[in-house]
């Protein structure tokens, strides 16, 4: 039924993060939303798909490598001024997987040093949580993105669960 109520439309997506010891493995966007940038690894939950599942299917198609283990580490909701929709990102960190990573269509693995994750080059919102996710706590925020990457307000914080989704 048509609805004249302007409802939010919310996207579920995934995000993860490779952290071995004093290293994470991040990957530069090679097309599409976020383009030229480094990233965990991640996409849309397809239907019918656990948040999971979806996490494990695209880092092994964007990486080639399969995750042993994940963690969920934080749950961030992006808007954008003057889009209804919002983007509900499950964040995981895995610290065992099998392969080796390798390019893809999508994205170019690279290992960072922790002390040297290369922020100028990531979105605005990741200087601010990143610390939390190194120090395997556990959060959830929320940004509102304005024109040109402006970041015009946002909250975080530390939580010790998360809610069922
Ligand atoms: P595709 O649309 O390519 O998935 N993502 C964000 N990641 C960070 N760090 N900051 C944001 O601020 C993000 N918005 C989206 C979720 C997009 C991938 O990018 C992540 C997905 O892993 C706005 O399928």
């Amino acid at each position: 039924m048509n609805s004249s109520v302007k409802e939010n439309k919310k996207k579920l997506l995934t995000l993860c993060i490779v952290r071995q010891n004093d290293r994470v493995l991040l990957g530069m966007k090679k097309r599409g939303f976020g383009q030229g940038r480094f990233n965990g690894f991640g996409g849309k939950v397809h239907e019918g798909e656990t948040i999971e599942t979806a996490a494990r299917r695209e880092i092994t198609e964007e990486a080639g490598i399969e995750v042993i283990n994940l963690e969920k580490l934080g749950i961030i909701k992006f808007e954008f001024e003057g889009s209804p929709e919002i983007l509900e990102v499950h964040i995981f960190c895995s610290d065992e997987f099998i392969g080796n990573p390798t390019e893809s269509e999508e994205m170019e693995p690279q290992w960072f040093n922790v002390d040297e994750i290369p922020f100028e080059k990531m979105w605005p919102d990741d200087i601010h949580w990143f610390p939390l996710f190194l120090s395997k706590k556990k959060f959830v925020g929320k940004f509102l993105f304005g024109k040109e990457d402006s970041i015009l307000n946002m909250t975080l914080r530390e939580v010790t669960a998360f809610p069922e989704n």
